[in-house]
């Protein structure tokens, strides 16, 4: 068994989310922050059978869109980056950065 942990955009999750029913996969949805960029994402965790993981990446890929977008120097100062970052920059997020973690163990009580 297999335990992904997809960190996917919030504008991604629902159709995403809509996808995993439909194909009977089971998943949590966790609120998240981007460490970077520090605003919202969404981070899934989904256990399956290890015959699965590639149906379920290719849903993943197929739900899961890159986007571009700008931080700006006023969101991204506080107290702690000394001035750090004083020009918009734009990075390319997602679709999605997912983990495959073996688990030793799956108990559903
Ligand atoms: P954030 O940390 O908010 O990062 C958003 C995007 O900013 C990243 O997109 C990347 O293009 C850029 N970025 C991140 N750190 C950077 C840095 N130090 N310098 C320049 N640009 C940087 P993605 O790579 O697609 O990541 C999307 C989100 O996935 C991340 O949001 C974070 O929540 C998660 N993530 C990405 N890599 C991760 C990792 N190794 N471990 C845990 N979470 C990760």
């Amino acid at each position: 068994m297999k335990l992904i942990v997809a960190v996917v955009q919030d504008k991604d999750s629902a159709n995403l989310q809509q996808a995993l029913v439909a194909a009977k996969l089971h998943a949590t949805k966790l609120a998240s922050t981007g460490g970077f960029l520090r605003s919202g994402n969404t981070t899934l965790l989904i256990g399956t059978e290890d015959r699965r993981v590639d149906e379920l990446l290719d849903l993943i890929k197929q739900h899961c869109h890159t986007r571009n977008q700008v931080i700006s120097p006023i969101s991204s100062l506080d107290a702690n980056t000394d001035g750090y970052m004083m020009h918009p920059v734009e990075v390319e997020v997602g679709g999605a950065t997912v983990f495959v973690l073996d688990v030793d163990q799956f108990k559903h009580f």
